[in-house]
Parts: C-alpha cells; sequence; structure tokens
C-alpha cells in the first residue's frame, strides 16, 4: 500500500493532537491550581508506574520547540487542551494571567507557523476544587464549565476560532466514577450516568457561552466511538452488542445529535426514574447546534455474552459497563496494538458511517486515531512499521469515507508525541515523536518521517 495526499480533498486537514495534563508537566507553574489527575496520581497502585504528570515532556517550557517540530513534519493543525486549572486555578472565577499568556503564547506560535489551532476545553483534568464540590456528579458542574468555556473564548479567541467542549466524556463519566481506573477514582456503578448527564449538559451550556462570546466561532464536541458487533447470532450475543454500543455509542450520540437519550441505555443502567426526574430542558440544552462532530476511533469490540448474563451476577460496582457487567470482549485473534486494541482500520468507515447517519450534514473529524508500539531507539532512529501501517491504513479509511460521499473534513492522529498515557503512565507510547523522558529528547520515529512526506514537511 502506498498512500498519497492526493486520495483525500485538498482542503481534508491533517494534523496531530494532545491534552494538557498528559504533555505539560509544571503542574504549579504559572498559579496553576490542582486538578484531579495531580491527586488521583498520589494514589498508591493507581497509575502502573507510580508515575505523575510531571515532567511528562516538559512542554509548558518547550512548547517553542514542539511547535518547530509540528512545523517540520507539516502539520495542517494542531489539537491540544487547555489546562483548566491553568485558566481558573479553583474552578471558577476571572481568568489567571499567566495562564492565558502560556495558550496565547502557544497559539501564536503556530498561527505564525501557519498550524491552525484547534483547542480542547476538557480533555479530564477537572480542578480539584471542582471535584471536593461534587465534581461530575453536582450539576453546578455544568455551569461552572460553562462559565470556563467563557472565560477562555473570552481570552484566547480572536487567535483560536476551532473550539472542542469535551473529549470522550464516556471515559470522564465510567473511567472516572463507574470503575474508577481514572481520576476522580469513583466506584459508583450505574450512578457514574449521572456524571455522563452533567458532562453533556456543561457540554450544551459551554456551546452557549461560546456562541455569545464568540458567534464565528467553529464549535464542536469529541466522542469516542466503537465499532461493535456480536460475536455470534445468538439472542444474548447480539443483546450483548446492543448494551456496549449504547453505552460506549448511543448513550452520547443521540442526545447530542438528536435531543433524546435512548431508553433501552437507561433501562439498562437502572437509571430511568433518575434520568425522568432531570429537567425536560436539559434535552434541548444538550443538542445545541454544533459545527461539527469530534470522533477518536482506535478499534473495534467483537462482543458476547459472559457468565451471569441471565441475571445470576450480582451488579458489580468496579465496572466501566455498569449494568452490563456480563457482557465479556471477545479475542478475534486479529492484531492489536500494545494496548490490547484489535487493529481493524474498517471500523472507522462503520462509527463515521453511524454518525452521519444521525446527522446527515454534520461535518465530521477524526480528532483521535493512534497506536501504542513498544517503541525503542535504536542508533538514533526509531522504526515503527506497525504505527507507520496503522496511520496509513486509517487515512486509507478516511479517503474512502470521503469518497463515499461522508463529510469527513480532518484527521489528527494521536500523538504528536509520546506521553503520560493515564493509568498506564509512560508505558504505552503513541507519539510519531520519540519522547526520552530523562533527558528530554524527541527524535522523530519511522511513522512522523512518513507522514512529514506525505504533508511535504521539511525535517532536520
Ligand atoms: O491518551 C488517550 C487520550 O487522552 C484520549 N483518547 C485515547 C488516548 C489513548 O488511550
Amino acid at each position: 500500500m502506498s498512500f498519497t495526499r492526493d486520495a483525500l480533498p485538498a482542503d481534508f486537514v491533517i494534523g496531530s493532537a494532545t491534552a494538557a495534563y498528559q504533555i505539560e508537566g509544571s503542574p504549579t507553574a504559572g498559579g496553576r491550581g490542582p486538578s484531579i489527575w495531580d491527586d488521583f496520581t498520589t494514589v498508591p497502585g493507581a497509575i502502573a508506574d507510580g508515575s505523575t504528570g510531571e515532567p511528562a515532556d516538559d512542554h509548558y517550557n518547550r512548547a517553542g520547540e514542539d511547535i518547530a517540530l509540528m512545523a517540520g513534519l507539516g502539520l495542517d493543525a494542531y489539537r491540544f487542551s487547555i489546562s483548566w486549572s491553568r485558566i481558573q486555578p479553583d474552578g471558577t472565577g476571572p481568568a489567571n494571567a499567566e495562564g492565558v499568556a502560556f495558550y496565547r503564547r502557544l497559539a501564536e506560535e503556530l498561527i505564525a507557523q501557519g498550524i491552525t489551532p484547534y483547542a480542547t476545553l476538557y480533555h479530564w483534568d477537572l480542578p480539584s476544587a471542582l471535584e471536593a464540590k461534587g465534581g461530575w456528579l453536582a450539576r453546578e458542574t455544568a455551569d461552572r464549565f460553562a462559565e470556563f468555556a467563557r472565560v477562555t473564548v473570552e481570552a484566547l479567541g480572536d487567535l483560536v476560532t476551532h473550539w472542542i467542549t469535551l473529549n470522550e466524556p464516556w471515559c470522564s463519566a465510567f473511567l472516572g466514577y463507574a470503575s474508577g481506573v481514572h481520576a476522580p477514582g469513583r466506584r459508583l456503578g450505574s450512578e457514574a450516568s449521572h456524571a455522563a448527564h452533567h458532562l453533556l449538559l456543561g457540554h450544551g451550556r459551554a456551546v452557549a457561552a461560546i456562541r455569545e462570546v464568540a458567534p464565528t466561532a467553529t464549535v464542536g464536541v469529541t466522542l469516542n466511538l466503537y465499532s461493535v458487533r456480536a460475536a455470534t447470532e445468538s439472542d444474548a450475543d447480539r443483546d450483548a452488542a446492543r448494551r456496549i454500543d449504547g453505552l460506549q455509542n448511543r448513550l452520547f450520540l443521540d442526545p447530542v445529535l438528536r435531543g433524546s437519550y435512548p431508553r433501552d441505555v437507561l433501562d439498562d443502567l437502572g437509571e430511568t426514574a433518575w434520568f425522568d426526574e432531570q429537567p425536560m430542558t436539559d434535552a434541548v440544552e444538550i443538542a445545541a447546534a454544533v459545527d461539527f462532530l469530534g470522533i477518536n476511533y482506535y478499534s473495534r469490540h467483537t462482543v458476547r455474552a459472559g457468565a451471569g448474563s441471565d441475571g445470576s451476577l450480582a451488579a458489580g460496582d468496579a465496572s466501566s459497563n455498569p449494568g452490563s457487567e456480563f457482557v465479556e470482549m471477545v479475542d478475534t485473534g486479529a492484531p492489536k496494538t500494545q494496548m490490547g486494541w484489535e487493529v481493524h482500520p474498517d471500523g472507522l468507515l462503520d462509527v463515521l458511517r453511524m454518525a452521519n447517519a444521525l446527522a446527515p450534514s454534520m461535518p465530521l473529524y477524526v480528532t483521535e486515531n493512534g497506536s501504542a508500539y513498544d517503541d525503542a531507539v535504536v542508533d538514533g532512529a526509531v522504526d515503527d512499521l506497525d504505527r507507520r501501517s496503522y496511520l496509513e491504513a486509517h487515512l486509507a479509511v478516511c479517503a474512502a469515507a470521503v469518497d463515499e460521499g461522508l463529510p469527513l473534513r480532518g484527521y489528527f492522529a494521536w500523538s504528536l508525541m509520546d506521553n503520560f498515557e493515564w493509568a498506564y503512565g509512560y508505558t504505552r507510547r503513541f507519539g510519531l515523536v520519540y519522547v526520552d523522558y530523562a533527558t528530554q529528547q524527541r527524535t522523530v520515529k519511522t511513522s512522523g518521517r512518513w507522514l512529514a512526506g506525505l504533508l511535504g514537511g521539511s525535517l532536520a
């Protein structure tokens, strides 16, 4: 296979993505307040290698060098996230000037290099002060998020015109509040769906706030979607697929794009009554018109009904799929990345079609797609052929999607550089650029060199 850029429209955006906590380091610099990830990383056993987000990639001090790398790669755009607690150290109030200054310098330098900034407002790092008040289980947090969106767009909206409210609210809600494998580490089972609702309400209110402050801004939200299929045609396995598709995809797609929750999923969760008690106007707010949908796609789920699907299993409180704990992921034997995630490029087409079926003219972006492999520097080079193939195969699917008529407008590789992979710490590398954490030396991997070749970049 040899993919070339002319397989995609000339205005198709190709960039890379990162997130604040995963790359910035410097957790107290410039008046930054603590976030739930600063707290969670101190919990014994929470992070595989006992690490924290300090120093990560020391990007807070090396942003100029990293933007030069992006320019060398030939990227059209860069998707980064804004640390809420750099802007509002306590999660509320006026913008912290030093935090704003950091992101203004970043955006100015990107623009100077011809790279369009795409900013995500919430990539999982809730200010600790808000978690102390209930975090995303508290309805009030939706208002705090809208306030954060407002002050941030007021401060940066002359430079940044592309905004993403939330990144992967499924992870924030269910990894954070159901299984507790992510911050804030709470294990509440189905009650995590209340966090999902408040995240979505926050999204809707943030969209409204951004529209007031910056009426011409382009605003979207990013969901992590999966291609889900049943292992067999049995009723039980098909029901397992319905449940996981429901929790992962429809619980988020439906309210954002159609203005209502899927009842079957609320029933699976045992939360229909709670959702029915919420103000009717919430649905309207959550369905605030967006300009695009961001989709993070990594893998496919093949599922079956495991032991306990007959109801004999007591509801577990530490599953990321509350109410459907008995559903098992099936190993199809297909190649996997170091995360254990099956490599299945065609699943990207499935999720693009899924979103398009719900909102036919909605512009779509792949806001993340990438792979972790156990990279090593050998003679000054990182020959990550698996990642290069993964990237090439998924870009080829993007071209097929565009050819099919899907309104796919761009693709962001996860990630620009190796970084703090949440509960896995630094044990998983997703970057196009290798980072030696001891020296902070960056080495562009073969995958990055391949992308630079595609994009006409000029690497040293
Ligand atoms: O590193 C994460 C990112 O923060 C969100 N999406 C998935 C990536 C890989 O796990």
